[in-house]
């Protein structure tokens, strides 16, 4: 966006350094962090835009611990973000959808808690379709410098203290929340910079679109159905039928739903029994950015981001858009089970 009082543009690091000024208290280490991910992610964009003619697409013959195989873009992107946190020493812990454990970092002081998926998306990567970054940051519970516990790592999503999402798309998008609004930045590859496009985003609180991966009818439950159902139904009143829209990249999915408004579901399932996303680095970042905008997010019966974690890469299903979207799924998955 360009600042009309000044006329020039904003950049994320002076739109950062402004948000922190206004708390006079800060030591700035949120700052710092936010735009470590931000350096890193325009290092995964310059490699995902040229992912073409460098040596980076396809598979690198192994497996994560979700039992998907990896491709290259996934391990860059990973280790940029990793070694982005790791310089400024301000994080204690890192778990990544890559690693099945907690990641070994040179310091622990640090207080804060990061857990990230550094490539959404990742079965898009060899066929040039938007993927994305995602981050979500806690602040560790208990003393620093002390020993990790299950309470510094299993936080609800209430908790967070900022999160986020980069797109690489048409454009290489980023938005995030500190808990006041949502911000949106693109990049510009003119100055290589991010540059604010949008400091109070606010969602439709309905919209005529439903995504969802229908080959797995079946699997579904009847409450779901029965609402795939009425989002086809003819009726002009309701802006009925909705268009149908699925990407199969959770980020691009949901910035789409965040700007058009509407509805992006992944349930359980008989396939998925817990819903195949994962809580912790999928659905309660961009839960969190969704609620900020005036958006809503639900795992079929409560708000996601009150889901008490039980384990660092747990799943669970997700309904999330806007407001009246996603209560009028509520009411199909009430009335009919879940
Ligand atoms: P992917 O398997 O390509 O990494 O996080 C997993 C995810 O993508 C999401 O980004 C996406 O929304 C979903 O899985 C797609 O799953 P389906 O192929 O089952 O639709």
């Amino acid at each position: 966006m360009v600042d009309r009082a000044e006329n020039r543009v904003i950049t994320l690091e002076e739109f950062i350094i402004q948000g922190q000024n206004k708390f006079p208290g800060a030591t700035g280490e949120l700052s710092q962090l936010l735009r470590d991910i931000g350096l890193a992610s325009k290092i995964i964009s310059r490699e995902v835009n040229k992912a073409g003619i460098t040596n980076i697409l396809g598979e690198d013959g192994s497996t994560n611990i979700h039992g998907e195989s990896v491709r290259k873009l996934d391990l860059f992107a990973d280790s940029q973000l990793i070694s982005a946190l790791n310089r400024s020493e301000i994080t204690c812990m890192v778990v990544s959808e890559e690693n099945e454990g907690i990641v070994e970092l040179d310091s622990d002081g640090g207080k804060y808690i990061i857990y990230m998926d550094p490539l959404d998306g990742s079965s898009n990567i060899d066929v040039n379709v938007s993927i994305g970054s995602i981050f979500s940051i806690y602040m560790r519970q208990s003393p620093n410098g002390g020993e990790l516990t299950e309470a510094d790592g299993l936080q609800p999503g209430t908790e967070q203290v900022a999160a986020g999402y980069v797109l690489y798309g048409s454009s290489t998008m980023m938005a995030y929340t500190t808990g006041a609004g949502v911000s949106l930045f693109t990049l510009d590859p003119s100055i290589g910079e991010f540059v604010l496009s949008n400091s109070k985003v606010h969602m439709p609180d309905h919209g005529p679109i439903y995504s969802v991966n229908e080959g797995s009818y079946h699997s579904w439950n009847e409450g779901l159905k029965q609402y795939i159902k009425y989002c086809q139904v003819e009726d002009p009143e309701t802006s009925r039928p909705y268009k149908a829209r699925y990407i199969g990249s959770m980020v691009a999915d949901v910035h789409r739903t965040l700007v058009k408004g509407g509805i992006f579901i992944y349930p359980d399932s008989s396939q998925y029994p817990d819903g195949k996303l994962r809580l912790m680095y999928e659905c309660n970042p961009l839960s969190f950015v969704m609620e900020q905008a005036g958006g809503m997010a639900i795992d079929g019966s409560g708000r996601i981001l009150e889901i008490q974690p039980k384990a660092i890469h747990q799943r669970t299903p997700i309904f999330i858009g806007s407001r009246q979207n996603v209560m009028k799924v509520k009411e199909f998955i009430d009335k009919y089970g879940c």
